[in-house]
């Protein structure tokens, strides 16, 4: 029996466990990535686990996410970033040189090798037959500094692709298909891998397109081969020795098959509130308010001279706005030299700042109540930064046809020509804005930049022998992590985690982090009770790590996302389901709730405990390899691996 793509990379990293489906395994890191709203938190535990230097292959800190700059807060973190590069002798990718996945794809992604980045979009890198894989900060620090990454060996879905993109049916329709199939929840502990004929048809960026977006199905990475296409994109990128084949054997067993014909894929929308809520644009008919073209889903050479080809002597009408932020310097001065800056600029578009801005939500959120149809790959509620905001998520071109008509519109309506643009044979290429490691002897006395926003990232103590406290917010279904833990206006935080701790919550419940440290300073516990899926979407690990400071010991759920549950454990939370889905209507806020012996049941690798609250007892589930246990008790992975290395020292 042959082995799929991804189990294959797999076998080949494999650090610690045997290769078993469903089964925790560790993995070897080749490579890592961090951005600065995750990175700060992330080198501030790799410095504390005292560590002299970096054990990947190559390591790159990319300046992407907070490059607004009002106040010191960001270019604090920029500083102290820039410095710890310099000493441990990670690649930094200064602000302005673009999305950290974009120009990881253009620059430094390879075929075959692992790659682990603290942000969910780290799939990207999938376009070129890389494992990346999304995780949080703690875990990107561990591997930065050689040790393995914890994760469930997958369950590898085929996506099989036969025929071709029609004109105006794009890669961002492909992946709306398949999440129109897979849904947000439910994929845990899966693999997408692309397979089939279609392939072949697909440039790397596009395939990045699918990769990336994959990560709104819950999944653990998307993969395509790596092909002759790859060869050619690398080549382009100056990089061709860096191309090695990767594909799945002939005979590979997957564990289910997704057949899509790319013939019959059409332009298709993520409507509101959620990146699963698929609808055909020609089902549509609504006036926009605001166009952004961008993000690190479509923000290509390629999408943007389509786009400003479509503009090209056009006007904006009235009532638009339309913002176009290139995915990277190389995307900008490449629309720069060969005319398509110079259209979009014509049209009436905003030129923004090659970062993730208003993706994230902390700029240009549109007006009240609007209607903004985005590029991007995450449309929850409130995500924008306008609360009452609907915003759609489409290719470039279905955002081009509405900033032209004013309203959604499908491209095929507009009875234009199709913007036939192929990939370059040579990209712009110039890394003056990435600064490389310097040798090893002239980094060791760099000195680290703390500004003022430079917080120590704090740390919890070992598990209490009782969890005893009360449920203080209980929430439903499909709770993502921008609600747990809101970016855009409060990003600037990410580094001063007793301030970023008073908005936990903020988008659900303004009150929680005050009930919630009043509970903490009482010496009681505070518990969260979920629905489904919690924890959707971003890597950030400050839904776990601010909710710890807090004093949060547990979350109850019927389901709870990878990243997100990795988190909690790594943050010394422990993560519960419901051994009956329907026990969620017996834990409303403000019940006094206990888990008597968790600390027993950990170290007795129970599965099994339950809860009292108001003399009812609630049967509770922990789906918890030996490690994490082990985590748990120490109070969070960093206190474990602090332990670790000494025990180790001492042995020695
Ligand atoms: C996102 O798209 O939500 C982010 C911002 O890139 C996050 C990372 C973060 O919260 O800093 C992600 O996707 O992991
Ligand atoms: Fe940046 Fe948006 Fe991509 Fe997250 S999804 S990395 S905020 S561009």
């Amino acid at each position: 029996m042959g082995y799929t793509l991804t189990e294959k990379i797999l076998r080949q990293h494999l650090a610690d466990g045997s290769y078993e489906p469903g089964k925790e395994i560790g993995i070897k890191i080749d490579q890592t990535l961090t951005q600065d709203a995750t990175g700060t938190m992330a080198y501030l535990q790799f410095e504390s686990m005292g560590l002299s230097d970096i054990a990947t292959e190559l390591s790159v800190s990319y300046v992407d996410h907070n490059t607004i700059q009002v106040g010191f807060e960001n270019a604090d973190d920029h500083a102290y970033l820039q410095s710890i590069a310099k000493k441990y002798g990670i690649y930094f990718s200064r602000p302005g040189n673009g999305i950290c996945h974009q120009v990881h794809l253009e620059r430094f992604a390879r075929p075959g090798k692992t790659l682990l980045g603290s942000d969910s979009h780290t799939p990207t890198a999938g376009g070129v037959g890389s494992l990346a894989i999304g995780a949080g900060g703690l875990d990107v620090a561990v591997a930065m500094g050689g040790g393995a990454y914890y994760l469930t060996a997958p369950r590898v879905i085929n996506v099989h692709l036969t025929g071709s993109l029609a004109p105006w049916a794009t890669a961002k329709d492909v992946v709306l298909k398949v999440l129109s199939i897979l849904s947000t929840k439910g994929n845990i502990g899966c693999v997408c891998e692309y397979t089939g004929e279609g392939i072949s048809q697909l440039t790397v960026p596009e395939r990045a397109t699918i990769t990336n977006m994959g990560a709104e199905t819950g999944v653990t990475t998307s993969i395509f081969p790596s092909d002759e296409e790859t060869r050619r994109f690398l080549k382009a990128q100056g990089r061709e020795e860096q191309w090695t084949p990767q594909a799945a054997d002939k005979d590979a067993v997957y564990d289910r098959t997704l057949e899509i014909d790319l013939c019959e894929i059409e332009p298709l929308a993520s409507a509101p509130h959620s990146p699963g809520n698929v609808v055909r644009i020609r089902d549509l008919d609504l006036p926009v308010d605001q166009v952004m073209i961008g993000s690190c889903t479509n923000s290509s050479y390629v999408d943007l001279m389509m786009t400003a080809t479509m503009l090209q002597g056009r006007h904006l009408p009235a009532g638009v706005s339309l913002g176009i932020a290139p995915g990277s310097r190389q995307v900008l001065s490449s629309i720069a030299k060969n005319g398509g800056l110079d259209k979009l600029i014509s049209f009436g578009a905003r030129i923004l700042e090659s970062s993730c801005g208003f993706c994230i939500g902390n700029s240009m959120s549109p007006c009240t109540d609007s209607v903004s149809v985005r590029t991007s790959n995450r449309n929850f509620k409130g995500r924008s930064g306008t609360a009452n905001a609907r915003v759609y998520l489409t290719s470039p071109v279905v955002a081009a046809a509405s900033a032209i008509t004013g309203k959604i519109t499908d491209p095929r309506d507009l009875k234009i020509d199709y913007p036939r643009i192929n990939m370059p044979e040579h990209f712009e290429i110039d890394d003056n804005m990435i600064i490389p490691p310097l040798p090893t002897t002239t980094r060791k006395e760099t000195k680290i930049c703390r500004g003022p926003n430079i917080g120590e990232p704090p740390v919890n103590g070992p598990m209490p022998g009782d969890i005893s406290g009360q449920v203080t917010i209980r929430v439903g279904d499909l709770v993502t992590t921008d609600h747990i833990m809101p970016a855009g206006s409060r990003l600037k935080y990410r580094s001063n985690v007793p301030k970023y701790s008073e908005f936990v919550f903020e988008p659900v419940d303004k009150d929680f982090s005050s009930r919630a440290s009043a509970l903490r300073d009482s010496s009681l516990h505070n518990i969260i009770v979920a629905g489904q899926s919690y924890g959707q979407g971003s890597s950030r690990e400050h839904a776990a790590l601010c909710p710890m400071y807090l004093g949060v010991k547990a979350v109850i759920a019927k389901s709870i996302e990878r990243i997100h549950a990795a988190n909690l454990v790594n943050f010394g939370i422990v993560p519960f389901s419901f051994a009956q889905e329907s026990d969620w209507d017996s834990l409303p806020e403000g019940i006094a709730i206990k888990i008597p012996g968790i600390r027993k049941a950990l170290e007795t690798r129970k599965d099994e405990v339950f809860a009292e609250a108001e003399n009812k007892q609630i049967n509770l589930k922990m789906n918890l390899s030996d490690r994490q246990r082990d985590i748990l008790l120490a109070g969070g992975l960093l206190p474990f691996t602090v332990q670790a290395s000494r025990t180790a020292r001492k042995g020695k």
